[in-house]
Order: structure tokens, then C-alpha cells, then sequence
């Protein structure tokens, strides 16, 4: 039987400050998304973008958050789509939007496993709680919030929490912490492969030891591709460039090596900003990542 893949996008940009972030479920489809995994063996069935408010930007009284209801709302909103995909029982495949809209993916998807794994590939940790950002920005708190930390109305979407156990995140990338970020994962003890761990242990090591250490204690593990994790002169197009990435080769072999572990059970790829992009490069380079990730190989 063919597996199936079920894309939604969320066109959101209201996690953040810079616009344009909302175009990147259209700079990924333009770049061929579709057509690139369905010479895979993937039956492809394209959803559409979820409806996302185009508020003027508020600050909560209460938090200090940026757009707080209207990205609550998404986030909502994103759960039930993503719900409805786990239930036909088909791969759930997101494409951001800023990364606040990983709430409502995780909520979606977390409900069906008792413990969930979560590979968080990403130059940040998304770890702060309004108490921390130095920019009161959600898309720096996404996964604060799935491990039950931060603002109220963000942590009960689902109308559960946590989503996800410290103990079964891997964050992969990390080379811009804010001072908040380091505490917890210290605090908390939560596996991180910080650019220092990738240059000097390599990503064959790196991704072989992130499956070592999720596989046995998860029973599904998401994927969450921040393309900033990538180094700005192959991922151009994001809205918070940090110098010092990960490569475009040692990226493909993190894909193919996640796609031979075959634990890899839901997915998303976010901060595409087209706006900010070289003629869709980034939008083009998560498309081949997913190819990688799916299962395409050079021979
Ligand atoms: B992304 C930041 F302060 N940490 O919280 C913040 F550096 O989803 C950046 O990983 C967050 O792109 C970046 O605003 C969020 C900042
Ligand atoms: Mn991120
Ligand atoms: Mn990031
Ligand atoms: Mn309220």
C-alpha cells in the first residue's frame, strides 16, 4: 500500500515582526514539492493553507505577546486540520509560516502518542516564556509551550499539556541561546547539539545519537525544520539569519539519515520568507531536504 502524505500550510506571519513569512507555504509549493514527492513512493494529497487573521499587531496587556489571539486562533485552528490527518492516518506534513505555528502542529499530533518524540533542527532553542523573550516574538516560544511552559491560552490549545517531555527533545543547531533559554536547558537537562557538538563530533554521530537516544523511550518522533538552522548563505530567505550554520551537505545527510531510521512519523518546515529570499533558494532548499527526508536517493 502506498503511504500517504497529507500537506496543510499555515500562512502565518503574526509570531514575529518581519512580513512575508506568511508566503512561504506558496514558495515551497512553487518550488515543486508535490510533483518532487510523488516520484517517491508517496500518494500526495495537498490540503491547502489553513485561514490565518490579518490583524493590526497587538501587544497583550497581560503577557507583553505580539498578536497573542490571533495566533491562539491559528494555532487552534491548525490542531484540528492536523487532528483530522492523524485520524485518516496519513503522514501530516506542515509548511510554515513562522515557527509559533509548531503549537498548533504539536497539538495535533501529540495526543496520538504516549510519548512523542521531537527533533527540533533550528539555529534557536524557541525555549523562552514571556517571562524570558527579549522580544516578547512567539515564534521564539514554541517549544516553551509544548513542554507545558509559558503563556495560559497558548499552553491549553489541544485543551491538553504538555505535548512533549523534556526528556524526549533533541535540538539540533542551536548557535543563538538567550541567557533564559540556557538556564532551562540546564535546568531541565534537555539534549542539545549545539553547532559545537556538529563541527566537532560530525552529523553522521549527531543524528546516529539523537535516534539512540529517542528511540526506545518515544513511540513517534516529529520533525521540525527551522531553515535558519541552515547556514544564511544556503538558507538566505528566513527572518533571523545567525552566521555559523549548518551546511547544505551535512543537512541532506541528516534528512537521509532520519529517512533510513524510518522513525520519523510527522514533519514541518518553517520560516521560509520569500520577501527575504534569492529567487526562491530557500523555498527550493527545503523542498530537496523533504526529498531527502522521504526517502530520495543520489544512486
Ligand atoms: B525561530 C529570539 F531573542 N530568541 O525569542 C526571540 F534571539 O523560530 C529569536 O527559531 C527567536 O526563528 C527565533 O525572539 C525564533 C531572539
Ligand atoms: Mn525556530
Ligand atoms: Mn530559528
Ligand atoms: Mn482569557
Amino acid at each position: 500500500m502506498k503511504r500517504t502524505i497529507k500537506i496543510i500550510g499555515a500562512p502565518m506571519d503574526l509570531g514575529q515582526l518581519r512580513r512575508g513569512v506568511d508566503m512561504g507555504p506558496s514558495a515551497i509549493r512553487y518550488a515543486g514539492v508535490v510533483e518532487r514527492l510523488e516520484h517517491l513512493e508517496f500518494e500526495i494529497e495537498d490540503l491547502g493553507d489553513i485561514a490565518i487573521d490579518r490583524p493590526r499587531t497587538t501587544i497583550d496587556e497581560k503577557s507583553g505577546l505580539r498578536n497573542l489571539q490571533s495566533v491562539t486562533a491559528a494555532s487552534e485552528l491548525l490542531a484540528k486540520k492536523v487532528t483530522e490527518i492523524m485520524e485518516s492516518r496519513s503522514f501530516p506534513l506542515v509548511f510554515g509560516g513562522d515557527h509559533s505555528i509548531s503549537i498548533g502542529t504539536l497539538a495535533g499530533i501529540s495526543k496520538y502518542y504516549k510519548n512523542l518524540g521531537v527533533i527540533w533542527y533550528d539555529a534557536h532553542g524557541d525555549l523562552n516564556t514571556p517571562e524570558t523573550s527579549p522580544s516578547g516574538n512567539i515564534h521564539g516560544m514554541p517549544l516553551a509551550v509544548s513542554l507545558g511552559l509559558g503563556e495560559e491560552h497558548l499552553i491549553k490549545i489541544g485543551e491538553y499539556s504538555p505535548k512533549v517531555k523534556f526528556e524526549n527533545i533533541v535540538i539540533i543547531g542551536a548557535r543563538s541561546l538567550d541567557e533564559g533559554e540556557k538556564e532551562l536547558i540546564k535546568e531541565k537537562g534537555i539534549k542539545v547539539f549545539t553547532m559545537h557538538e556538529i563541527d566537532r563530533l560530525g552529523m553522521t554521530y549527531v543524528i546516529e545519537e539523537t535516534i539512540k537516544y529517542l528511540k526506545d523511550r518515544t513511540d513517534g518522533i516529529h520533525l521540525s525544520v527551522d531553515l535558519d538552522a541552515l547556514d544564511p548563505i544556503y538558507a538566505p530567505g528566513v527572518g533571523t539569519p545567525v552566521n555559523g550554520g549548518i551546511s547544505y551537505r551535512e543537512s541532506h545527510l541528516a534528512m537521509e539519515l532520519l529517512s533510513e531510521s524510518k522513525l520519523i512519523t510527522s514533519a514541518e518546515f518553517v520560516e521560509v520568507n520569500p520577501i527575504l529570499d534569492e529567487k526562491n533558494k530557500t523555498g527550493n532548499l527545503a523542498v530537496e531536504l523533504m526529498g531527502s527526508l522521504f526517502g530520495e536517493k543520489l544512486l
